[in-house]
């Protein structure tokens, strides 16, 4: 009944204007279903293999590689397959690229069969997609964690900080989070343009000023927050990316306004002196992803007032945060499909990380297709907070906009995570 019959798959523009892939399943009974894949920049070197032609076209962007894998070697083979045996398509998947990181047939072309596959089944019941994957259980609205500064790779400006974000913990339903998100954003536009700065977006959609260092954008974001009321409802998230300035066991890092360069130990004096100046509640990839040693003293100092999050240095791997839960590195990971590539393994990372008391995070690229699963597999797989970008540029918003569908499916039903999304004390 619901058979594979045919996979098409084709090569698409992402958000930077970038190739990517996107595939269409079609069954036996007529039902299809469409996803495509997002991509990073600020990628990290442990991520599954994003397979790009290096030749003339587009810049040796193009993945036209990937789409022949995708409408060769793994249509014939997954023709006839159920889309309810996801365990064994994905593990298929696998099998044919036979390779750790997926290089062979590229973690891209995988993944948007993965995906696609999943969104197809969830047709086939007459469900939405958060609902055949949570079922009657997938009724909490995730805490957006929303991009309003990029600096770092996502940007042209002096900021080393990739990522500084908001997150309304203190509304109580999802479009009412959206709706303060929104207030600080145009507020926060108003404040930049007073001061004379840009207020030309990056990467994520958020503002990108030629701001002099980390300190003046949480500034300017905390006065936005102020002027519309919401101390104490709205508080802070960063990403560092910080293997993206770690250099020779150093970290070259814009602080106070002057270029410095840090040992690991001084970076986290840092990190522990901006979380009692300010109300910061989680840090991204606050260390590289090979500084272990710093990463331990990072979770010794401040693991019980501040969300410690693994991205470079998870990617999404069960088998990379199982060595970061021994050794006691981080308390949560982003769970970003592309850095893995089929539904299996990172619904396996998901289950791993609540088994041992770390949070979850679903989050986007910062190269993103107008498609919106994230939204979706962030309720149906109990992730109580999603990071997907700014409040303006559609590709971010159309994560958003799925997830006010959502909330009106849900009715009464639906219950906003708030303060509970992060396990620290607010008090
Ligand atoms: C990150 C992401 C998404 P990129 O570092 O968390 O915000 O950036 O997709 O460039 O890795
Ligand atoms: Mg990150």
């Amino acid at each position: 009944m619901c058979g594979i019959k045919d996979i098409k798959s084709r090569q698409i523009l992402d958000s930077r204007g970038i190739p990517t892939v996107e595939t269409d399943i079609i069954l036996n009974n007529g039902i299809s279903a469409r996803a495509s894949v997002p991509s990073g920049k600020s990628t990290g070197q442990f991520e599954a293999f994003e397979l790009r032609d290096k030749n003339s076209l587009y810049n040796g962007k193009s993945v036209l590689k990937a789409v022949n894998n995708i409408n060769t070697v793994i249509a014939e083979n997954l023709e006839g397959m159920n889309v309810f045996k996801q365990y064994e398509i994905d593990g298929l998947l696998r099998k044919l690229d036979g390779t750790q990181n997926k290089s062979k047939l590229g973690a891209n072309a995988i993944l948007s069969v993965s995906i696609a596959c999943a969104k197809a089944a969830a047709k086939c019941c007459g469900a939405e997609l958060f609902q055949y994957l949570g079922g009657v259980c997938a009724v909490n609205l995730p805490v957006p964690m929303m991009n309003i500064i990029n600096g770092g790779v996502h940007s042209d400006n002096n900021l080393s900080i990739q990522e500084f974000m908001i997150s309304p913990v203190g509304a109580e339903t999802f479009s009412e989070a959206l709706e303060m998100g929104v207030d600080v954003f145009y507020e926060l536009k108003f404040l930049l343009a007073k001061k004379g700065y840009s207020t030309s977006v990056g990467d994520e959609g958020g503002f990108a000023p030629d701001l002099k260092s980390g300190e003046e954008a949480i500034e300017f974001i905390l006065n936005a927050i102020a002027n519309k009321g919401y101390i104490d409802k709205i508080f802070l998230c960063i990403d560092a990316a910080a293997s993206e300035f770690y250099d020779n066991k150093s970290y070259k890092i814009n602080i106070k306004r002057k270029n410095k360069v840090l040992t690991s130990e001084k970076l986290v004096d840092y990190y522990v002196n901006l979380v009692s100046e300010y109300p910061i509640i989680s840090i991204e990839d606050g260390l590289a992803d090979n500084d272990i040693e710093g990463w331990k003293y990072l979770t010794r100092k401040l693991s019980d007032k501040c969300q410690l999050v693994g991205d470079d240095l998870f990617v999404t791997n069960a088998k990379r945060l199982s060595y970061g839960i021994e050794n006691n590195i981080a308390n949560a990971v982003l769970i970003k499909p592309n850095q893995i590539g089929t539904l299996t393994e990172f619904i396996e990372t998901i289950a791993l990380a609540k088994d041992y008391g770390y949070n979850t995070i679903m989050s986007h690229r910062s190269g993103e297709t107008e498609d919106n699963y994230i939204a979706d597999f962030s309720i149906g797989l109990s992730c109580p907070q999603i990071k997907t970008g700014s409040l303006c540029r559609s590709e971010r918003i159309a994560k958003y906009n799925q997830l006010l569908r959502i909330e009106e499916i849900l009715g009464k039903s639906c219950h906003y995570c708030g303060y509970k999304a992060f396990n620290i004390n607010f008090a």
